[in-house]
């Protein structure tokens, strides 16, 4: 069996990249998903995940995340966590429990505590920085604050054909304290079944709700549809009976991963991005184009956008 893991976002890049290491020598996929997802979670550039996750409304960081095993069906999830280290860890851990797997709050904390995970500050000056200035901006300028988003969802497959799922978020910037999205929520943000394949999802989890999009993805796969065509059908509908519904709909973007190594992903964004590597494939980041007469496409990001990401992502935040 041919291994392969692909992820939301350039973000996931370094920690595919070094699970793929994992994966090569045999590894088991839940494994290799924790350890990218840690490595996201780590890294405090990035600002939606972890480490340096902007915080809510209240200015405190609070974290989902989510851990499922394709063979088993077993899942671990974490809601409203604060101040602990790894979340897909204790997610992970979570999934071995028959009972109590999805946990909450202050509940969640508790069970952190008792487990013996590595508690830190989760909140840093930088993140800081960015709810001061959007304070202002949402103040002087009207602009919403639940911009500036992006959660880490991996799938993953391993050469015995095992597949997992992880995700985790610090959910929408300036949520409302106890906000709970997609992520943590099984058929929503991920799904996985090593008989068919998984999907992961990031955008609008309110929205993303609505069409337990990752599970239908995995449901469309197992009717025999190639993830890209699961992902762009799944994308496509939603989105459009959303609009129907309700007149708008939130941003939905997906990565999808059958049990064969083949990979799929849909946005109805401009902006998205993934990762993804494979017995096959070179850790390589993708940027998505919005989905277009029922198709999404994508390239490979160049040089220059991989640079000015860099750059960007540790750029000085200035106040007007
Ligand atoms: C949420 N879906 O909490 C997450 C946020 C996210 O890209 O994925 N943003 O709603």
């Amino acid at each position: 069996m041919k291994w392969t893991m692909i992820a939301t976002w350039r973000m996931a890049i370094e920690g595919i990249t070094e699970a793929s290491k994992d994966l090569e020598k045999g590894c088991f996929s839940g494994n290799a998903i924790e350890k990218a997802i840690k490595m996201v979670e780590d890294f405090p550039y990035y600002k939606s995940v972890g480490y340096g996750g902007l915080p809510n409304e209240k200015c405190q960081v609070e974290l989902d995340a989510a851990y499922m095993d394709g063979d088993t069906l077993s899942i671990g999830a974490i809601g409203g966590i604060t101040d602990f280290k790894n979340p897909i860890s204790i997610a992970k851990k979570l999934s071995e429990e028959r009972f109590n797997c999805f946990l909450v709050g202050l509940g969640a904390n508790e069970y952190a505590q008792k487990e013996g995970f590595e508690r830190v500050n989760m909140l840093t000056d930088r993140a800081k920085r960015h709810y001061q200035k959007r304070i202002r901006e949402t103040i002087d300028k009207g602009l919403s604050p639940y911009a500036g988003h992006d959660t880490v969802g991996m799938i993953a497959i391993d050469k015995n054909g095992k597949m997992a799922a992880g995700t985790s978020t610090s959910g929408l910037f300036m949520k409302k304290k106890g906000r709970v999205g997609d992520s943590p929520v099984s058929g929503s943000g991920f799904y996985v079944d090593s008989e068919i394949g998984g999907a992961s999802a990031t955008g609008l989890g309110e929205d993303l709700m609505k069409g337990c999009i990752s599970y239908e993805i995995v449901r469309l796969m197992k009717e025999g549809l190639h993830p890209q065509q699961a992902a762009d059908k799944a994308v496509l509908e939603l989105n459009e009976k959303l609009i129907k519904r309700r007149g708008k709909s939130g941003d939905i973007s997906i990565v999808a991963l059958n049990n064969k190594g083949e990979w799929g992903v849909a946005t109805n964004i401009e902006g998205f991005t993934f990762s993804v590597v494979s017995e096959d494939e070179h850790p390589t980041v993708y940027l998505c184009n919005k989905i277009n007469n029922g198709q999404t496409t994508y390239d490979v990001a160049t040089k220059e956008w991989l640079e000015a990401y860099e750059k960007r992502i540790k750029s000085p935040i200035t106040f007007d």
